[in-house]
């Protein structure tokens, strides 16, 4: 049965441009989107921008612009670097827009009311560039500086708004309990709870803003703080007839480590307390406002030397050299390489052009493209580019292991590739659960891999010299070029355009055209689609050109 799947990213600051870090999370979400809609999955994908920043206005003061102008400006390059990508979001947030300002006014009135939300007096410090505010603790820790990028914290004193985080300690730490999934990966959720054990009320608004921000609701001289305003935009967004089935479904935030804070504690504490609001304990007639599925908070891409890229250390790939690996090597090897090599878990990873170009010639020059390739020239020498039948028995000739189970003691007869197929897409559905798409992708790989054991044990290209042996020949290509579908369909989500360039080629058109044209809703294709025996004998098979060239790598 069709599910239903809500998958965010950390909404951009707009004081500067995109870079690797915010493509990474994006595609990790769009990956992972996609194979929800491939499942059949009714899937929501939101992305956006964070625009109230105190820091946005300074950005755009310095250049000489208001900082409506800045955040347009760079809204749009966050646009236009997600389309350039077919980053597939169905909706794109501005914090700035009329219809999240309305919906943030109408939380932030309704937990006034209810006293979560209360009138204080902030003293302590301050982090400006992660938009912060730090416990004196914490603070001291860090020899009052940020332990993000190291400069000196600043010192508040100032009349605040308060959100009475420490009303909301017990029921955090019972969630905690009681969904352990909540926050992943396992390693980051002690951290978490540790810090919810102590932690106090916490301020909501500031002063001085210069109008950049949402008022508090009946005090004009007070902006909501950003990241409360930030946060509810998971909310806002669905907050409408049509959408809210995607909140109370439980939303999948992905974001990386630097804010997982403001997401595992924060955000479902407002929440909590918004629930207990009027209208908000059976919101919309769907039940109490539901709380967040799953926070999953991945590590930092590193430059080379160990650092984290950031906008502030300005070593981060900007759009033009995410454009350069894009031109050389293609939109899908990049998604291909982030999605597989990136700081999913808990270890940072290296932005290393060496491992990309590596990456590239091993899983996909060589092995899809080159599968690929093999297997349709030799349907096109000895089938006249049709699909044979796989009528002859060919169990009889040979066993071969899995190259990928070598000590499983698996012996394999020619002909069952539906077992290996099936084997194969077990731990493919199991480890999207476990947010290692990694994993996945080596399952499909692994069938192609297979089909290359397969090829060189069984020798069809020896085998047709004697015609006599035509019809073996023919059900071998045939169970090849059938693998080569099935582990197709499960690298769609990672490799989205090659495929749906193969799909065409074998005869599989229809496919993309059912997974583009679903409005979000997913076609169920899935588990029809990876069923056995579906290529039909006499299917024309195109060859077309390899659809991931191998890079060679000029000899210094
Ligand atoms: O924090 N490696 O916005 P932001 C991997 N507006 N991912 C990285 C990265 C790196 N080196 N650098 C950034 C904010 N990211 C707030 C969020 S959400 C309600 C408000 C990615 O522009 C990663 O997803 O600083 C991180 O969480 C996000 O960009 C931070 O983007």
């Amino acid at each position: 049965m069709a599910d239903t799947f809500y998958v965010t990213t950390p909404i951009y600051y707009v004081n500067d441009k995109p870079h690797l870090g915010h493509v990474y999370t994006t595609t990790v979400a769009d990956v992972v989107a996609r194979y929800h809609r491939l499942k059949g999955d009714d899937t929501f994908f939101l992305t956006g921008v964070d625009e109230h920043a105190a820091k946005v206005a300074d950005k755009a003061a310095e250049h000489g612009l208001s900082p409506q102008q800045w955040a347009d400006q760079n809204a749009d390059a966050f646009r236009v670097t997600f389309d350039k990508l077919d980053l597939r979001y169905d909706d794109f947030v501005r914090t700035s827009s009329g219809l999240h300002k309305e919906k943030v006014t109408e939380y932030v009135g309704a937990l006034l009311k209810s006293g979560d939300v209360y009138e204080g007096q902030y003293e302590g410090w301050y982090d400006a560039g992660q938009e912060e505010y730090v416990p004196e603790t914490k603070a001291a820790a860090n020899g009052y500086k940020s332990d993000v990028n190291g400069k000196p914290l600043v010192k508040k004193s100032e009349k605040n708004y308060f959100f009475k985080l420490s009303a909301y300690r017990d029921q955090l730490l019972e969630h905690f309990e009681r969904h352990p999934e909540f926050v992943q990966p396992d390693a980051r959720r002690n951290e978490i709870v540790n810090r919810i054990k102590e932690a106090n009320d916490i301020p909501i608004s500031r002063t001085g803003s210069g109008g950049w921000g949402i008022p508090v609701p009946g005090d004009e001289e007070q902006t909501i703080y950003v990241w409360v305003d930030a946060l509810f935009n998971y909310l806002s967004y669905v907050d409408q007839d049509g959408r809210r089935h995607y909140w109370q479904s439980g939303a999948t935030h992905f974001i990386a480590k630097d804010i997982l804070w403001f997401h595992a504690a924060i955000w479902p504490a407002l929440l909590l307390a918004l629930r207990k609001c009027p209208g908000y304990d059976d919101w919309h007639g769907l039940g109490p406002l539901a709380l967040p599925k799953q926070v999953y908070s991945h590590s930092y891409w590193v430059s080379e030397t160990g650092e984290k890229m950031s906008k502030s250390l300005g070593n981060f790939l900007d759009p033009a050299a995410i454009d350069n690996y894009v031109e050389e090597f293609g939109l899908d090897a990049l998604r291909y390489f982030l999605v597989t090599r990136g700081p999913l878990g808990t270890t940072d990873s290296a932005f290393s052009p060496d491992l990309f170009i590596e990456v590239y010639n091993a899983d996909l020059a060589n092995t899809f493209g080159n599968s690929a390739s093999r297997v349709s020239n030799m349907i096109g020498k000895y089938f006249d580019g049709d699909s044979p039948s796989d009528e002859a028995d060919v169990s009889a000739r040979f066993k071969f292991e899995l190259p990928f189970a070598k000590d499983s003691g698996i012996d394999i007869d020619l002909t069952s590739f539906e077992k290996l197929i099936l084997g194969q897409f077990a731990v493919y559905s199991s480890f999207w659960g476990h947010s290692a798409p990694g994993v996945c992708a080596r399952s499909a790989l692994d069938i192609v891999a297979a089909v290359d054991s397969y090829i060189e044990k069984t020798a069809p290209f020896k085998l047709a010299k004697d015609e006599s042996k035509l019809p073996e020949v023919g059900t071998i290509l045939y169970n090849a070029q059938e693998a080569l579908r099935i582990a197709s369909v499960l690298l769609w989500p990672f490799i989205p355009h090659k495929v749906e360039d193969f799909w065409q080629r074998i005869g599989c058109g229809h496919y993309a055209e059912q997974l583009n044209a679903n409005d979000g809703k997913g076609t169920g294709g899935l588990d029809a689609w990876v069923i056995w025996g579906q290529l039909k004998p006499g299917t024309p098979i195109e060859k077309g050109d390899p659809l991931f060239p191998r890079y060679q790598v000029e000899k210094k």
